[in-house]
């Protein structure tokens, strides 16, 4: 894909680009975020790239939410990741071996989840073309699988016991090593780096990547996890309410409404919980002062004072009554909107930012076209324009990287990054 090097890139050229990195990360059943990196099926990953397969294929895309759908569990749970039984056990650390879990069917998974961006996704892919999928029974199908799946996190999710879905692993969040998990984390003792051997860093630079302290406690509250049966009701070391995450998930009910009204089914439900949710986000997690939503430490108690790019993220929901707030933040120093390329995960005047480290700092292509969809949403047309042309230079200019230094744009992680192509394809639609 040398030709994407180049500024000047024209956007047919970048289109087709795009759409060989996903052909070759297609795996017959779903995509894989990466070759190198990440050899089987994310969640949240594959809820993005089902976005900008639909371009390409509507009926890959509806593929490759099913493939996901599959593997979910009799608890409504989807696993953050569903094993590729065809690559090697041993290609990816946590594997199967770690986590010992998946439903009845056989398939192999984690058993945390991610984002639910599924029910957002599935509704797009439905529109590319309702005809193919009626004639597949793709709603039908999809539909009470998703709800099972809303329902999940609505109940054994509730941690806080106010209406919020909590995760309870930093993996769970989709930004690993935010400095958001800093404080929390500090509580759990990691487990010593002769217990595992991490694969990451056989393809990545380690100071891209978080550090063994960081692994050290994944493992253990993954492991502690496990332990106690993935059952939710067991005692949590890290429990946190992330407005990235519910956001994603107002997103995801409204769209279930969607579905419901096009399969017969009651869309009410879906639009109160919306409600409800929403509500929840600006009680729990608004910051007025800072203009900012914080994610909430449900462990050691109260908001979590870090300013992290989940908190941005809220911008997307319809109607939001403080989305004025959300676009001076995300125009202010800390995320720097229109100076710096795409959004920095992280506040850029933060204690803990870093460029290059993974969460703290670098910017992302799916969180860029989450606050890109927020923008449209609430009328900021040129600031939408600018960010969409930043994302395009920077995924051209990077060979569709994993993410970018917002000071520089140079691309860090993978090349070649599924999601990275798939909001390509998207943007270029
Ligand atoms: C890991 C696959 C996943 C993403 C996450 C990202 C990373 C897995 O990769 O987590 O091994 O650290 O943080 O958002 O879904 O692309």
């Amino acid at each position: 894909v040398r030709a994407t090097r180049s500024d000047r890139l024209d956007a047919a050229g970048l289109r087709h680009a795009a759409a060989r990195v996903l052909m070759a990360n297609w795996t017959g059943s779903s995509t894989v975020p990466s070759r190198t990196l990440y050899p089987h099926q994310w969640s949240w990953d594959s809820a993005f790239i089902a976005l900008g397969l639909r371009h390409l294929s509507p009926r890959r895309a509806q593929r490759e939410l099913e493939t996901l759908l599959g593997a979910q569990w009799d608890d409504g749970r989807l696993p953050h990741i569903v094993f590729d039984a065809a690559t090697p056990a041993d290609a990816y650390f946590p594997g199967p071996a770690f986590w010992r879990a998946g439903p009845n069917s056989g398939v192999r998974t984690s058993g945390i989840v991610q984002p639910p961006v599924h029910a957002l996704a599935a509704w797009q892919v439905y529109r590319a073309d309702p005809a193919e999928a009626a004639r597949r029974g793709f709603l039908a199908r999809a539909y009470p699988r998703l709800a099972a799946w809303h329902r999940y996190l609505g109940t054994r999710r509730d941690l806080g016991g106010h209406g919020l879905a909590a995760i309870v692993h930093p993996w769970e969040s989709g930004m690993d090593n935010s400095p958001c998990w800093d404080g929390p984390l500090a509580r759990v003792e990691p487990v010593p780096p002769s217990c595992f051997r991490r694969r990451d860093l056989d393809h990545a630079a380690s100071a891209d990547r978080p550090t063994d302290r960081d692994y050290g406690r994944y493992v253990r509250l993954a492991a502690d996890y496990r332990d106690h049966g993935y059952d939710d009701a067991a005692p949590h070391a890290f429990a946190v309410e992330d407005p990235a995450f519910n956001a994603l998930l107002v997103l995801s009910e409204l769209a279930l409404a969607r579905i419901a009204e096009a399969v017969g089914a009651d869309p009410a439900p879906h639009r109160r919980r919306a409600e409800e949710v929403t509500a929840a986000l600006l009680d729990r997690l608004w910051d007025a002062p800072g203009g900012l939503f914080l994610c909430r430490d449900l462990v050691g108690g109260g908001p979590i004072r870090e300013h992290g790019v989940a908190g941005l993220v809220p911008l997307a929901v319809p109607g939001l009554p403080v989305a004025a707030d959300l676009v001076r933040t995300a125009c202010g120093e800390r995320f720097g909107l229109g100076r710096v390329h795409m959004v920095p995960s992280y506040d850029l005047t933060g204690h803990a930012f870093d460029p290059a480290r993974y969460w703290r700092g670098p910017s992302w292509f799916n969180i860029g076209r989450l606050v890109h969809l927020g923008l449209l949403e609430h009328g900021e047309s040129a600031r939408a324009e600018a960010l969409r042309a930043s994302m395009l230079r920077a995924a051209a200019r990077s060979d569709f990287a994993e993410y970018i230094d917002p000071l520089t744009g140079e691309g860090h992680g993978s090349t070649g990054f599924a999601w990275t192509a798939a909001t390509v394809l998207d943007l270029l639609a």
